[in-house]
């Protein structure tokens, strides 16, 4: 066989591709009739392509890269690790400098007293740890009856069995089964489900499904509710005002522990560190992966409360789990380093104070397009809900999801990666975003809604639901 790189042509990449490789959350079917793309090159917030394309990034790969592609300094940081300790492990009493540095970094920028990591290779794999930690907590607090854990309907916590089961995506609990002690309440979705309430009635009455559930199934059940800030992979739902006062406050009234996933939220995101503090929650776990790394390496983790810490560390056996992986060193020191360039250039600031307001401006007008509704807009996080009606939030009477792919195709046709989930488009473009490169997306965004309404229209899909 040819070596495979660059150099070869679209074609025979593609080929192989669909000859022996069998892709995430895809139909390889589809994917082999209509020839998948080729990433060859980052930089910043570009991309490159096989055909020499030059695209630019909404969505930080899958809402990673959060300080763009193609920063040296973390090859650096990864040759001269992998030449002094190229892995070791973190069980059976030992430890190493890499994991050392990042756990203490990430006691220093989390909030409260979230002092101590558990680390994984993925936002997933964190998210099933937290399912241990917080079975094994309640064990060892005598109280093992504490098991459910409460998630929220188009909830997104990873596809591993158990990530896969907090999440609620019917279509991955089709795809094999649930864990037990999982149970679902409604998301906080005031444009699909808001009716008529105001979104701040309507943000209440969705947090008081939890207490509802809790009361069902008896306050001494269970043990953990979880919620993403702000849902990433659900489309970028920004919950009411109401929401998430109400949530610590039910989760405080029956001392149920309080989980925030802030796989997509962490790191920058949403103008501040991490999401917890945009919108006052004071989790007790926090779900990390995604930014921790900006996507260099494969790393995820958990950050825990002095409590549950020390609850689990006064146990004389051992907490039975762990990865391979946990606290890799290679991952750790790119972390650390990562976190570093964050910090040091000031990029969590410039989200704040010049990115999300040049955006929000931007991104806000495009509320005047005739296809979109709602604009949403979370430091730099935004979606956009495409409807055949802004007055009664109709839905388009065609398959749902159909008005969007066609959104997303003309976007990749234009050269900018914007997704979306049904008919919301959503971005998430890297931290390091300037303003000219907003005015890039804009553009290319307008382009595309443009090219999308028309062809709507002409293929007689402007009909509402
Ligand atoms: N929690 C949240 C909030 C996530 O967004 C995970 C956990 C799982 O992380 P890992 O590293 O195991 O993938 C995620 C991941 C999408 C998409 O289509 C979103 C994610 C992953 C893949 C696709 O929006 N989020």
């Amino acid at each position: 066989m040819n070596k495979i790189t660059n150099h070869l042509p679209t074609a025979e990449l593609q080929a192989l591709d669909a000859a022996h490789h069998m892709h995430p959350f895809t139909s390889d079917a589809q994917l082999a009739k209509r020839g998948v793309r080729v990433i060859t090159g980052g930089e910043g917030v570009w991309l490159k392509d096989s055909e020499g394309n030059r695209i630019i990034d909404g969505m930080a790969g899958l809402w990673c890269v959060n300080i763009g592609y193609g920063r040296g300094e973390l090859a650096d940081v990864a040759a001269r690790q992998i030449r002094e300790l190229s892995y070791y492990n973190t069980f059976f009493m030992t430890t190493h400098v890499p994991a050392i540095a990042l756990a203490a970094k990430l006691a220093e920028l989390a909030p409260g007293d979230l002092n101590h990591v558990f680390f994984a290779s993925s936002g997933s794999e964190a998210n099933d740890t937290n399912i241990r930690l917080v079975r094994r907590y309640w064990d060892i607090k005598g109280q093992p009856e504490r098991r459910v854990i409460i998630a929220r309907k188009n909830g997104y916590h990873g596809s591993t069995m158990g990530g896969g089961s907090l999440g609620g995506m019917p279509y991955i609990h089709a795809a094999g089964g649930k864990i037990d002690g999982i149970e679902h309440i409604g998301q906080p979705n005031w444009w699909a489900e808001g009716g008529d309430m105001t979104p701040e009635d309507f943000g209440l009455m969705r947090a008081r499904e939890l207490e509802e559930k809790i009361l069902e199934i008896g306050a001494d059940k269970v043990g953990a509710f979880i919620g993403e800030a702000v849902q990433g992979a659900g489309g970028v739902i920004v919950p009411p005002s109401t929401y998430w006062p109400e949530i610590q406050r039910i989760c405080d009234k029956y001392g149920i522990l309080l989980i925030v996933d802030e796989v997509i939220t962490g790191f920058g995101r949403t103008g501040n560190w991490f999401g917890s503090q945009t919108f006052g929650i004071r989790p007790h776990i926090m779900t990390i992966a995604k930014g921790l790394s900006s996507g260099y390496q494969p790393i995820g983790g958990s950050i825990v409360c002095d409590e549950i810490a020390h609850v689990i560390g006064s146990a004389d056996d051992d907490f039975n789990h762990g990865y391979t992986y946990s606290g890799h060193p290679v991952a750790s020191a790119v972390a650390l380093e990562n976190l570093r360039i964050l910090e040091e250039e000031g990029i969590v600031d410039h989200v704040r104070d010049v990115a999300h307001p040049y955006l929000a401006e931007r991104w806000h007008a495009l509320a005047d397009h005739p296809m979109v509704g709602e604009t949403s807009l979370v430091g730099l996080m935004g979606s956009l809900q495409l409807t055949p009606n802004k007055a009664t939030r109709a839905k388009f009477a065609a398959k749902p999801g159909r008005i969007g792919y066609m959104t997303r195709e003309r976007c990749f046709a234009n050269n900018l990666i914007m997704r979306h989930v049904y008919e919301r488009m959503i971005i998430s473009p890297p931290l390091v975003i300037t303003p000219e490169e907003i005015d890039v997306l804009i553009a290319r965004a307008t382009q595309s809604l443009d090219e999308a309404y028309k062809q709507v229209k002409a293929e007689g899909l402007w009909q509402e639901a």
